[in-house]
Protein backbone atom coordinates (compact mmCIF):
# COMPACT_ATOMS: atom_id res chain seq x y z
CA UNK A 1 0.00 0.00 0.00
CA UNK A 2 2.32 2.67 -1.30
CA UNK A 3 1.41 6.64 -1.86
CA UNK A 4 3.83 8.05 -3.63
CA UNK A 5 4.66 11.84 -3.20
CA UNK A 6 6.22 13.68 -5.91
CA UNK A 7 7.89 16.73 -5.01
CA UNK A 8 8.98 19.67 -7.26
CA UNK A 9 11.60 21.83 -7.25
CA UNK A 10 9.99 24.33 -5.47
CA UNK A 11 8.80 22.59 -2.91
CA UNK A 12 12.22 21.53 -0.95
CA UNK A 13 10.70 21.58 2.51
CA UNK A 14 11.40 18.76 5.04
CA UNK A 15 8.20 19.36 6.68
CA UNK A 16 5.96 20.31 2.98
CA UNK A 17 2.11 19.46 3.27
CA UNK A 18 2.29 16.07 1.22
CA UNK A 19 5.13 14.70 3.57
CA UNK A 20 3.01 14.74 6.48
CA UNK A 21 0.00 13.37 4.88
CA UNK A 22 2.76 10.07 4.45
CA UNK A 23 4.93 7.50 5.90
CA UNK A 24 8.70 7.01 5.54
CA UNK A 25 8.73 3.52 6.28
CA UNK A 26 5.88 2.69 3.38
CA UNK A 27 5.71 5.62 1.10
CA UNK A 28 7.99 7.00 -2.39
CA UNK A 29 8.98 10.25 -3.00
CA UNK A 30 9.40 11.15 -6.17
CA UNK A 31 11.98 14.11 -7.58
CA UNK A 32 12.28 15.10 -11.06
CA UNK A 33 14.53 17.04 -13.29
CA UNK A 34 12.31 17.52 -16.39
CA UNK A 35 13.16 19.23 -19.93
CA UNK A 36 10.19 21.02 -19.74
CA UNK A 37 11.03 22.94 -16.51
CA UNK A 38 14.38 23.63 -17.98
CA UNK A 39 12.54 25.50 -21.24
CA UNK A 40 9.49 27.24 -20.88
CA UNK A 41 11.77 30.09 -20.35
CA UNK A 42 16.01 30.37 -21.38
CA UNK A 43 16.27 30.27 -17.25
CA UNK A 44 19.95 31.95 -16.13
CA UNK A 45 22.67 29.20 -15.75
CA UNK A 46 22.91 30.12 -12.32
CA UNK A 47 19.01 29.24 -12.10
CA UNK A 48 18.99 26.42 -13.33
CA UNK A 49 22.27 25.42 -11.43
CA UNK A 50 20.80 26.68 -8.44
CA UNK A 51 17.86 24.47 -8.82
CA UNK A 52 19.26 21.20 -9.80
CA UNK A 53 22.06 21.60 -6.85
CA UNK A 54 19.66 22.21 -4.22
CA UNK A 55 16.86 19.72 -5.34
CA UNK A 56 19.90 16.41 -5.75
CA UNK A 57 20.71 17.73 -2.32
CA UNK A 58 17.46 18.15 -0.45
CA UNK A 59 17.11 14.21 -2.06
CA UNK A 60 19.58 13.38 0.17
CA UNK A 61 18.35 15.22 3.17
CA UNK A 62 15.25 13.46 2.66
CA UNK A 63 17.30 10.04 2.91
CA UNK A 64 18.83 11.29 6.34
CA UNK A 65 15.23 11.58 7.38
CA UNK A 66 14.55 8.04 6.44
CA UNK A 67 12.48 8.40 3.23
CA UNK A 68 12.83 6.64 0.35
CA UNK A 69 13.53 8.93 -2.78
CA UNK A 70 13.38 7.98 -5.64
CA UNK A 71 15.30 10.62 -8.09
CA UNK A 72 15.13 10.88 -12.12
CA UNK A 73 17.87 12.51 -13.30
CA UNK A 74 17.82 14.76 -16.37
CA UNK A 75 20.38 12.77 -18.23
CA UNK A 76 18.92 9.43 -17.49
CA UNK A 77 17.78 8.15 -21.35
CA UNK A 78 14.57 6.88 -20.42
CA UNK A 79 13.57 10.93 -19.06
CA UNK A 80 10.03 11.25 -20.60
CA UNK A 81 11.27 15.25 -20.22
CA UNK A 82 8.04 15.87 -18.28
CA UNK A 83 6.13 16.12 -15.01
CA UNK A 84 3.06 13.64 -16.01
CA UNK A 85 5.86 11.27 -18.16
CA UNK A 86 7.96 10.68 -15.41
CA UNK A 87 4.35 10.03 -12.92
CA UNK A 88 3.33 7.07 -15.54
CA UNK A 89 6.54 5.59 -15.18
CA UNK A 90 7.29 5.85 -11.65
CA UNK A 91 3.33 4.61 -11.61
CA UNK A 92 4.93 1.30 -13.60
CA UNK A 93 8.20 1.15 -11.00
CA UNK A 94 5.84 1.41 -7.13
CA UNK A 95 2.34 0.74 -8.47
CA UNK A 96 1.19 3.26 -5.37
CA UNK A 97 -2.04 2.95 -4.57
CA UNK A 98 -2.63 6.81 -4.73
CA UNK A 99 -0.76 10.32 -5.09
CA UNK A 100 -0.21 13.14 -2.68
CA UNK A 101 1.48 16.03 -3.50
CA UNK A 102 1.77 19.54 -2.20
CA UNK A 103 0.04 22.05 -5.04
CA UNK A 104 2.07 23.36 -7.42
CA UNK A 105 3.32 26.92 -7.23
CA UNK A 106 2.06 28.36 -10.68
CA UNK A 107 -1.09 27.81 -13.07
CA UNK A 108 0.80 25.75 -16.17
CA UNK A 109 1.95 23.04 -13.57
CA UNK A 110 -1.21 22.84 -11.34
CA UNK A 111 -3.30 21.87 -14.55
CA UNK A 112 -0.94 19.31 -14.77
CA UNK A 113 -1.37 17.89 -11.24
CA UNK A 114 -5.06 18.79 -12.03
CA UNK A 115 -5.64 15.53 -14.85
CA UNK A 116 -3.73 13.32 -12.89
CA UNK A 117 -6.45 11.31 -11.05
CA UNK A 118 -8.39 10.26 -13.98
CA UNK A 119 -5.12 9.96 -16.40
CA UNK A 120 -3.73 7.68 -14.03
CA UNK A 121 -7.41 6.01 -12.30
CA UNK A 122 -5.55 6.53 -8.49
CA UNK A 123 -7.03 9.03 -5.95
CA UNK A 124 -5.02 12.45 -6.18
CA UNK A 125 -4.79 14.34 -3.28
CA UNK A 126 -3.70 17.87 -3.55
CA UNK A 127 -2.61 19.71 0.09
CA UNK A 128 -2.33 23.06 0.37
CA UNK A 129 1.45 24.88 0.61
CA UNK A 130 1.30 25.53 4.10
CA UNK A 131 4.37 27.37 3.68
CA UNK A 132 2.25 30.65 3.16
CA UNK A 133 0.78 32.65 5.79
CA UNK A 134 -2.23 33.28 3.64
CA UNK A 135 -4.15 30.54 2.08
CA UNK A 136 -6.38 31.04 -1.59
CA UNK A 137 -9.90 30.55 0.40
CA UNK A 138 -8.31 33.59 2.97
CA UNK A 139 -7.22 35.75 -0.20
CA UNK A 140 -10.18 35.57 -1.51
CA UNK A 141 -12.15 36.46 1.70
CA UNK A 142 -10.01 39.38 2.06
CA UNK A 143 -10.19 40.88 -1.72
CA UNK A 144 -14.24 39.69 -2.24
CA UNK A 145 -16.42 43.04 -2.34
CA UNK A 146 -13.32 45.55 -1.78
CA UNK A 147 -12.95 48.21 -4.58
CA UNK A 148 -8.72 48.81 -3.95
CA UNK A 149 -6.90 45.80 -2.69
CA UNK A 150 -4.26 47.94 -1.00
CA UNK A 151 -1.43 45.82 0.05
CA UNK A 152 -1.30 47.80 3.38
CA UNK A 153 -4.49 46.28 4.48
CA UNK A 154 -3.48 42.84 3.46
CA UNK A 155 -0.52 43.40 5.40
CA UNK A 156 -2.09 44.75 8.06
CA UNK A 157 -4.91 41.69 8.78
CA UNK A 158 -1.55 39.51 8.26
CA UNK A 159 0.70 41.11 11.52
CA UNK A 160 -2.89 40.41 13.29
CA UNK A 161 -3.01 37.06 11.95
CA UNK A 162 0.57 35.53 13.37
CA UNK A 163 0.85 38.56 15.61
CA UNK A 164 4.01 39.28 14.36
CA UNK A 165 5.42 43.20 16.09
CA UNK A 166 1.69 43.32 18.11
CA UNK A 167 1.52 44.15 21.40
CA UNK A 168 -2.59 43.94 22.96
CA UNK A 169 -3.42 43.77 19.43
CA UNK A 170 -1.81 47.25 18.37
CA UNK A 171 1.11 47.36 16.06
CA UNK A 172 4.43 47.84 17.86
CA UNK A 173 5.68 51.17 18.25
CA UNK A 174 1.92 52.74 17.26
CA UNK A 175 2.54 52.70 13.85
CA UNK A 176 2.04 50.23 11.01
CA UNK A 177 4.28 51.36 8.44
CA UNK A 178 7.79 53.17 8.88
CA UNK A 179 8.40 53.44 5.36
CA UNK A 180 9.08 56.86 5.19
CA UNK A 181 12.40 56.32 7.54
CA UNK A 182 13.38 53.53 4.85
CA UNK A 183 14.79 56.27 2.04
CA UNK A 184 18.58 57.07 2.82
CA UNK A 185 20.93 56.91 -0.29
CA UNK A 186 23.44 54.64 0.86
CA UNK A 187 27.31 55.86 0.91
CA UNK A 188 30.27 53.63 -0.34
CA UNK A 189 31.52 51.89 3.17
CA UNK A 190 34.24 49.47 3.26
CA UNK A 191 32.46 47.98 6.18
CA UNK A 192 28.95 47.19 3.73
CA UNK A 193 28.28 43.21 4.96
CA UNK A 194 28.63 40.51 2.50
CA UNK A 195 26.62 37.68 2.27
CA UNK A 196 28.51 34.52 2.61
CA UNK A 197 29.78 32.58 -0.13
CA UNK A 198 29.36 28.76 -0.66
CA UNK A 199 32.26 26.96 -2.55
CA UNK A 200 30.39 24.16 -4.83
CA UNK A 201 30.97 20.69 -3.77
CA UNK A 202 31.20 17.56 -6.17
CA UNK A 203 27.29 17.68 -6.67
CA UNK A 204 26.98 21.04 -7.51
CA UNK A 205 30.30 20.56 -9.44
CA UNK A 206 27.95 18.07 -11.63
CA UNK A 207 25.24 19.99 -12.43
CA UNK A 208 27.40 23.10 -13.40
CA UNK A 209 28.85 20.66 -15.79
CA UNK A 210 25.39 19.27 -16.87
CA UNK A 211 24.11 23.08 -17.14
CA UNK A 212 27.16 24.26 -19.30
CA UNK A 213 26.87 21.01 -21.32
CA UNK A 214 22.73 20.82 -22.07
CA UNK A 215 22.18 24.83 -21.86
CA UNK A 216 25.09 26.64 -23.55
CA UNK A 217 22.80 29.28 -24.62
CA UNK A 218 20.93 29.94 -22.27
CA UNK A 219 22.30 33.43 -20.18
CA UNK A 220 24.80 34.20 -17.57
CA UNK A 221 27.44 31.45 -17.10
CA UNK A 222 28.77 29.43 -13.62
CA UNK A 223 32.16 30.95 -13.14
CA UNK A 224 31.57 32.05 -9.87
CA UNK A 225 28.80 30.02 -8.77
CA UNK A 226 28.14 30.48 -4.83
CA UNK A 227 24.81 30.29 -3.52
CA UNK A 228 24.06 27.84 -0.84
CA UNK A 229 22.69 24.69 -2.28
CA UNK A 230 21.28 23.46 1.25
CA UNK A 231 19.25 23.87 4.38
CA UNK A 232 22.18 24.72 6.18
CA UNK A 233 23.92 26.68 4.21
CA UNK A 234 20.80 28.78 3.23
CA UNK A 235 19.96 28.69 6.78
CA UNK A 236 23.87 29.86 7.61
CA UNK A 237 23.41 32.81 4.96
CA UNK A 238 19.97 33.89 7.02
CA UNK A 239 22.02 34.18 10.55
CA UNK A 240 24.70 36.28 8.69
CA UNK A 241 22.05 38.62 7.54
CA UNK A 242 20.69 38.76 11.14
CA UNK A 243 23.95 39.11 12.62
CA UNK A 244 25.06 41.56 10.22
CA UNK A 245 22.96 43.45 7.57
CA UNK A 246 19.03 43.48 9.40
CA UNK A 247 19.87 46.37 11.72
CA UNK A 248 20.57 48.79 8.50
CA UNK A 249 17.72 47.21 6.25
CA UNK A 250 15.45 49.55 6.66
CA UNK A 251 17.84 52.44 6.19
CA UNK A 252 18.92 51.80 3.02
CA UNK A 253 16.10 49.39 1.43
CA UNK A 254 16.03 51.67 -1.25
CA UNK A 255 19.47 52.87 -1.86
CA UNK A 256 21.71 51.56 -5.18
CA UNK A 257 25.93 51.66 -5.34
CA UNK A 258 27.85 51.08 -8.12
CA UNK A 259 29.74 47.56 -7.47
CA UNK A 260 27.70 46.95 -4.52
CA UNK A 261 25.57 44.20 -5.45
CA UNK A 262 23.94 43.62 -2.12
CA UNK A 263 24.26 45.90 0.36
CA UNK A 264 21.64 45.79 3.36
CA UNK A 265 19.75 43.08 1.94
CA UNK A 266 19.29 40.03 2.50
CA UNK A 267 19.87 37.71 -0.56
CA UNK A 268 17.76 34.92 0.90
CA UNK A 269 14.24 34.93 -1.63
CA UNK A 270 15.68 32.04 -3.92
CA UNK A 271 15.81 29.95 -0.28
CA UNK A 272 12.87 31.09 0.71
CA UNK A 273 10.88 30.58 -2.93
CA UNK A 274 12.34 26.99 -3.11
CA UNK A 275 11.93 25.72 0.29
CA UNK A 276 15.06 26.01 1.77
CA UNK A 277 14.24 28.67 4.32
CA UNK A 278 10.87 29.07 6.14
CA UNK A 279 9.46 32.55 5.57
CA UNK A 280 7.54 32.75 8.93
CA UNK A 281 10.00 31.74 10.89
CA UNK A 282 12.77 34.20 9.51
CA UNK A 283 10.23 36.96 10.38
CA UNK A 284 10.02 35.56 13.72
CA UNK A 285 13.93 35.75 14.10
CA UNK A 286 13.72 39.64 13.02
CA UNK A 287 10.53 40.24 15.36
CA UNK A 288 13.44 38.67 18.17
CA UNK A 289 16.03 40.56 16.67
CA UNK A 290 13.89 43.92 17.93
CA UNK A 291 12.68 43.01 21.30
CA UNK A 292 16.21 41.87 22.25
CA UNK A 293 17.56 45.14 20.81
CA UNK A 294 19.87 44.00 18.39
CA UNK A 295 17.73 45.82 15.14
CA UNK A 296 15.55 48.95 15.08
CA UNK A 297 12.15 48.90 14.15
CA UNK A 298 12.12 50.67 11.17
CA UNK A 299 14.52 47.83 9.82
CA UNK A 300 12.54 44.87 11.19
CA UNK A 301 9.15 46.71 10.69
CA UNK A 302 10.32 46.47 6.80
CA UNK A 303 11.43 43.00 6.27
CA UNK A 304 8.50 41.45 7.49
CA UNK A 305 6.42 43.54 5.79
CA UNK A 306 7.77 42.24 2.61
CA UNK A 307 7.51 39.00 3.48
CA UNK A 308 4.38 38.95 4.94
CA UNK A 309 2.79 41.85 3.25
CA UNK A 310 4.34 41.93 -0.49
CA UNK A 311 5.37 38.59 -0.46
CA UNK A 312 2.16 36.72 0.12
CA UNK A 313 0.12 39.43 -1.47
CA UNK A 314 1.57 38.97 -4.63
CA UNK A 315 0.35 35.35 -4.33
CA UNK A 316 -3.18 36.08 -3.55
CA UNK A 317 -3.31 38.83 -6.66
CA UNK A 318 -1.71 36.36 -9.04
CA UNK A 319 -4.22 32.67 -8.10
CA UNK A 320 -7.17 35.33 -7.47
CA UNK A 321 -6.39 36.94 -10.79
CA UNK A 322 -6.41 33.64 -13.20
CA UNK A 323 -4.74 32.56 -16.44
CA UNK A 324 -5.55 35.71 -18.19
CA UNK A 325 -3.02 38.03 -16.21
CA UNK A 326 -0.23 36.94 -17.95
CA UNK A 327 -2.10 38.97 -21.08
CA UNK A 328 -3.15 42.31 -19.40
CA UNK A 329 -1.55 45.37 -21.38
CA UNK A 330 -3.48 48.58 -19.94
CA UNK A 331 -1.29 51.18 -21.64
CA UNK A 332 -1.28 49.07 -25.05
CA UNK A 333 2.76 48.34 -24.84
CA UNK A 334 4.23 46.44 -27.64
CA UNK A 335 7.65 47.61 -27.94
CA UNK A 336 10.39 45.16 -28.13
CA UNK A 337 12.94 44.98 -25.48
CA UNK A 338 16.51 46.30 -26.32
CA UNK A 339 18.86 43.34 -27.20
CA UNK A 340 20.77 45.01 -24.60
CA UNK A 341 18.91 43.22 -21.57
CA UNK A 342 21.16 40.11 -22.59
CA UNK A 343 23.75 41.90 -22.34
CA UNK A 344 24.42 44.79 -20.20
CA UNK A 345 26.03 46.82 -23.30
CA UNK A 346 24.31 50.14 -22.97
CA UNK A 347 25.76 53.59 -22.08
CA UNK A 348 23.48 54.22 -19.55
CA UNK A 349 25.11 53.59 -16.26
CA UNK A 350 22.27 52.65 -13.99
CA UNK A 351 21.09 50.03 -16.43
CA UNK A 352 24.58 48.60 -17.61
CA UNK A 353 25.05 48.17 -13.87
CA UNK A 354 21.78 46.93 -13.07
CA UNK A 355 21.79 44.37 -16.18
CA UNK A 356 25.77 43.37 -16.04
CA UNK A 357 25.08 42.28 -12.03
CA UNK A 358 21.92 40.73 -12.83
CA UNK A 359 23.70 38.60 -15.80
CA UNK A 360 26.59 37.94 -13.42
CA UNK A 361 24.66 36.85 -10.36
CA UNK A 362 21.12 36.34 -11.71
CA UNK A 363 20.25 38.73 -8.20
CA UNK A 364 19.42 42.01 -8.38
CA UNK A 365 17.48 43.80 -5.68
CA UNK A 366 14.14 45.60 -5.24
CA UNK A 367 15.05 49.28 -6.29
CA UNK A 368 17.35 48.04 -9.32
CA UNK A 369 14.51 45.58 -10.88
CA UNK A 370 11.82 48.29 -9.98
CA UNK A 371 13.46 51.35 -10.49
CA UNK A 372 15.96 50.95 -13.12
CA UNK A 373 15.30 48.05 -15.18
CA UNK A 374 11.39 48.02 -14.74
CA UNK A 375 11.11 52.01 -14.84
CA UNK A 376 13.03 52.03 -17.94
CA UNK A 377 11.13 49.49 -20.33
CA UNK A 378 7.65 51.01 -19.04
CA UNK A 379 8.98 54.51 -20.20
CA UNK A 380 9.36 53.33 -23.46
CA UNK A 381 6.57 50.94 -23.52
CA UNK A 382 8.42 48.00 -23.72
CA UNK A 383 5.67 44.87 -24.54
CA UNK A 384 4.67 43.68 -21.00
CA UNK A 385 4.46 39.64 -21.43
CA UNK A 386 8.17 40.29 -22.82
CA UNK A 387 9.38 42.28 -19.63
CA UNK A 388 7.68 39.37 -17.54
CA UNK A 389 9.21 36.88 -19.79
CA UNK A 390 12.50 38.56 -18.97
CA UNK A 391 12.68 38.35 -15.13
CA UNK A 392 11.20 34.86 -15.00
CA UNK A 393 14.27 34.23 -17.16
CA UNK A 394 17.02 36.30 -15.64
CA UNK A 395 16.53 36.33 -11.67
CA UNK A 396 17.59 33.05 -9.23
CA UNK A 397 14.55 33.50 -7.41
CA UNK A 398 11.95 34.01 -10.38
CA UNK A 399 8.53 31.85 -10.18
CA UNK A 400 5.79 32.77 -11.58
CA UNK A 401 3.39 33.55 -8.98
CA UNK A 402 5.73 35.72 -7.77
CA UNK A 403 7.39 36.96 -10.28
CA UNK A 404 4.10 37.64 -12.79
CA UNK A 405 2.35 40.36 -10.35
CA UNK A 406 5.52 41.92 -9.64
CA UNK A 407 7.07 42.89 -12.88
CA UNK A 408 3.42 42.76 -14.82
CA UNK A 409 1.50 44.43 -12.79
CA UNK A 410 3.73 46.77 -9.71
CA UNK A 411 6.48 47.49 -12.81
CA UNK A 412 4.78 47.46 -15.81
CA UNK A 413 0.77 48.57 -14.94
CA UNK A 414 -0.33 46.01 -17.38
CA UNK A 415 -3.12 45.44 -14.84
CA UNK A 416 -3.78 49.03 -14.81
CA UNK A 417 -3.81 49.68 -11.28
CA UNK A 418 -5.27 46.71 -9.57
CA UNK A 419 -1.81 46.60 -7.51
CA UNK A 420 -0.20 49.90 -7.63
CA UNK A 421 -1.59 52.81 -7.27
CA UNK A 422 0.00 54.34 -10.21
CA UNK A 423 3.02 53.46 -12.60
CA UNK A 424 6.35 53.18 -11.20
CA UNK A 425 7.81 55.97 -13.44
CA UNK A 426 10.84 58.28 -12.94
CA UNK A 427 12.76 60.80 -14.54
CA UNK A 428 16.62 60.56 -13.84
CA UNK A 429 16.20 62.88 -10.99
CA UNK A 430 14.84 59.75 -8.16
CA UNK A 431 17.78 57.23 -9.91
CA UNK A 432 20.36 59.91 -8.55
CA UNK A 433 18.59 60.44 -5.59
CA UNK A 434 18.99 57.38 -4.37
CA UNK A 435 22.16 55.91 -5.76
CA UNK A 436 25.84 56.95 -7.42
CA UNK A 437 25.17 56.04 -10.67
CA UNK A 438 24.53 59.14 -12.64
CA UNK A 439 28.41 60.54 -11.19
CA UNK A 440 29.81 57.81 -13.39
CA UNK A 441 27.65 57.93 -16.92
CA UNK A 442 28.39 59.63 -20.15
CA UNK A 443 24.41 61.12 -19.51
CA UNK A 444 23.98 64.23 -17.42
CA UNK A 445 20.84 63.63 -15.13
CA UNK A 446 20.17 67.35 -15.00
CA UNK A 447 19.67 67.77 -18.48
CA UNK A 448 16.33 67.29 -20.28
CA UNK A 449 17.23 67.98 -24.35
CA UNK A 450 20.60 67.56 -25.92
CA UNK A 451 22.85 64.95 -26.67
CA UNK A 452 24.16 64.02 -23.53
CA UNK A 453 20.64 64.27 -21.67
CA UNK A 454 19.86 61.79 -19.42
CA UNK A 455 17.07 59.62 -21.63
CA UNK A 456 14.90 59.06 -18.51
CA UNK A 457 13.85 62.67 -18.41
CA UNK A 458 12.90 63.23 -22.01
CA UNK A 459 10.89 59.31 -21.70
CA UNK A 460 9.36 60.49 -18.46
CA UNK A 461 7.68 63.36 -20.18
CA UNK A 462 6.72 61.86 -23.26
CA UNK A 463 5.33 58.58 -21.27
CA UNK A 464 2.57 60.98 -19.33
CA UNK A 465 1.77 62.73 -22.00
CA UNK A 466 1.05 60.20 -24.57
CA UNK A 467 -0.82 58.09 -21.74
CA UNK A 468 -2.77 60.99 -20.40
CA UNK A 469 -6.31 59.99 -21.72
CA UNK A 470 -5.61 56.80 -19.60
CA UNK A 471 -3.75 57.95 -16.54
CA UNK A 472 -5.73 61.98 -16.20
CA UNK A 473 -8.16 60.60 -13.29
CA UNK A 474 -5.15 58.69 -11.23
CA UNK A 475 -5.42 61.36 -8.55
CA UNK A 476 -1.44 60.25 -7.55
CA UNK A 477 -0.35 61.69 -11.01
CA UNK A 478 -2.56 65.50 -10.91
CA UNK A 479 1.09 67.09 -9.92
CA UNK A 480 3.10 66.18 -12.59
CA UNK A 481 0.59 66.30 -15.13
CA UNK A 482 -0.31 70.23 -13.52
CA UNK A 483 4.05 70.56 -13.38
CA UNK A 484 3.97 69.40 -17.27
CA UNK A 485 1.06 71.90 -18.16
CA UNK A 486 3.01 74.87 -16.89
CA UNK A 487 5.67 74.07 -19.24
CA UNK A 488 5.61 76.31 -22.43
CA UNK A 489 4.60 74.35 -25.74
CA UNK A 490 7.79 74.82 -27.02
CA UNK A 491 9.44 73.42 -24.07
CA UNK A 492 7.29 70.50 -24.35
CA UNK A 493 7.69 70.27 -28.33
CA UNK A 494 11.21 69.91 -27.88
CA UNK A 495 10.78 67.29 -25.02
CA UNK A 496 8.53 64.94 -27.01
CA UNK A 497 10.72 65.60 -30.25
CA UNK A 498 13.87 64.18 -27.31
CA UNK A 499 12.02 61.34 -26.49
CA UNK A 500 11.12 59.89 -30.39
CA UNK A 501 14.40 60.44 -31.53
CA UNK A 502 15.94 58.08 -28.43
CA UNK A 503 13.37 55.79 -29.24
CA UNK A 504 13.77 55.94 -32.99
CA UNK A 505 17.89 54.98 -32.54
CA UNK A 506 16.74 52.59 -30.00
CA UNK A 507 14.75 50.57 -32.21
CA UNK A 508 17.34 50.98 -35.18
CA UNK A 509 20.35 50.00 -32.71
CA UNK A 510 18.52 48.01 -29.35
CA UNK A 511 15.94 45.98 -30.87
CA UNK A 512 15.67 42.07 -31.09
CA UNK A 513 12.87 40.21 -31.85
CA UNK A 514 12.50 37.75 -28.92
P1 LIG B 1 15.19 41.67 0.66
O1 LIG B 1 15.29 43.06 0.18
O2 LIG B 1 16.14 41.25 1.70
O3 LIG B 1 13.68 41.48 1.17
C1 LIG B 1 13.33 40.48 2.11
C2 LIG B 1 12.39 39.46 1.53
O4 LIG B 1 11.14 40.03 1.26
C3 LIG B 1 12.85 38.84 0.21
O5 LIG B 1 13.77 37.79 0.43
C4 LIG B 1 11.53 38.37 -0.41
O6 LIG B 1 11.20 37.09 0.04
C5 LIG B 1 10.52 39.36 0.16
N1 LIG B 1 10.15 40.39 -0.82
C6 LIG B 1 10.61 41.66 -0.89
N2 LIG B 1 9.94 42.36 -1.83
C7 LIG B 1 9.06 41.50 -2.38
C8 LIG B 1 8.11 41.61 -3.41
N3 LIG B 1 7.89 42.77 -4.07
N4 LIG B 1 7.40 40.51 -3.74
C9 LIG B 1 7.60 39.34 -3.11
N5 LIG B 1 8.48 39.18 -2.11
C10 LIG B 1 9.20 40.25 -1.75
N6 LIG B 1 10.90 38.47 -5.78
C11 LIG B 1 10.99 37.14 -5.88
O7 LIG B 1 11.13 36.46 -4.86
N7 LIG B 1 10.93 36.52 -7.09
C12 LIG B 1 10.78 37.22 -8.24
O8 LIG B 1 10.73 36.64 -9.32
C13 LIG B 1 10.69 38.64 -8.17
N8 LIG B 1 10.54 39.38 -9.28
C14 LIG B 1 10.45 40.74 -9.18
C15 LIG B 1 10.26 41.49 -10.35
C16 LIG B 1 10.15 42.86 -10.28
C17 LIG B 1 9.91 43.67 -11.53
C18 LIG B 1 10.24 43.51 -9.03
C19 LIG B 1 10.11 44.98 -8.94
C20 LIG B 1 10.43 42.77 -7.87
C21 LIG B 1 10.52 41.39 -7.93
N9 LIG B 1 10.70 40.61 -6.77
C22 LIG B 1 10.77 39.24 -6.88
C23 LIG B 1 10.72 41.23 -5.43
C24 LIG B 1 12.11 41.61 -4.89
O9 LIG B 1 12.82 42.32 -5.86
C25 LIG B 1 12.90 40.38 -4.45
O10 LIG B 1 12.11 39.59 -3.60
C26 LIG B 1 14.15 40.79 -3.68
O11 LIG B 1 14.94 41.63 -4.47
C27 LIG B 1 14.92 39.55 -3.29
O12 LIG B 1 16.15 39.89 -2.69
P2 LIG B 1 16.38 39.75 -1.14
O13 LIG B 1 16.09 38.37 -0.70
O14 LIG B 1 17.71 40.31 -0.84
O15 LIG B 1 15.23 40.69 -0.59
C1 LIG C 1 12.30 26.02 -12.36
C2 LIG C 1 12.48 24.53 -12.39
C3 LIG C 1 13.37 23.95 -13.27
C4 LIG C 1 14.25 24.77 -14.13
N1 LIG C 1 13.50 22.63 -13.36
C5 LIG C 1 12.76 21.84 -12.57
C6 LIG C 1 12.82 20.42 -12.67
O1 LIG C 1 13.52 19.86 -13.50
N2 LIG C 1 12.07 19.70 -11.82
C7 LIG C 1 11.26 20.26 -10.91
O2 LIG C 1 10.63 19.55 -10.16
N3 LIG C 1 11.14 21.59 -10.83
C8 LIG C 1 11.87 22.39 -11.64
N4 LIG C 1 11.75 23.74 -11.58
C9 LIG C 1 10.78 24.29 -10.64
C10 LIG C 1 9.39 24.07 -11.17
O3 LIG C 1 9.24 24.76 -12.38
C11 LIG C 1 8.44 24.52 -10.09
O4 LIG C 1 8.32 23.51 -9.16
C12 LIG C 1 7.12 24.86 -10.60
O5 LIG C 1 7.25 26.12 -11.16
C13 LIG C 1 6.05 24.86 -9.55
O6 LIG C 1 4.84 25.22 -10.07
FE1 LIG D 1 20.81 56.49 -15.54
FE2 LIG D 1 20.33 58.97 -16.46
FE3 LIG D 1 21.68 58.64 -14.21
FE4 LIG D 1 22.79 57.96 -16.55
S1 LIG D 1 22.22 60.01 -15.88
S2 LIG D 1 22.84 56.77 -14.64
S3 LIG D 1 21.01 57.20 -17.66
S4 LIG D 1 19.57 58.07 -14.55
Amino acid sequence: MTTLVPVLGDQLSLDLSSLRAAEPSDDVILMMEVAEETTYVRHHKIKLAYIFSAMRHHALALEAAGWRVDYVRLDDPDNTGNFTGEIARAIQRHDPERIVVTEAGEWRVAAMLDIWETLFGRPVKICPDTRFVCSHYEFDAWASGRRELTMEFFYRDMRRKTGLLMDDGKPVGERWNFDKDNRKPAQVDLLTPRPLRFTPDQVTRDVIALVNDRFADHPGDLEGFDYAVTAADAERQAASFFANALPQFGDYEDAMLTGERFLWHSILSPYINSGLLDPLDLCRRAEAAYRSGGAPLNSVEGYIRQIIGWREYMRGIYWREGLGYVDRNFLEHGRVLPNWYWTGDTDMHCLSETIGQTLATAHAHHIQRLMVTGNFALLIGADPKQVHLWYLEVYVDAYEWVELPNTLGMSQFGDGGLLGSKPYVSSGAYINRMSDYCGSCRYNVKKRIGDDACPFNALYWDFLARHRDKLKGNRRLAMPYRTWDRQSEADQQATLEQAAAFLRRLDIDGGVSY
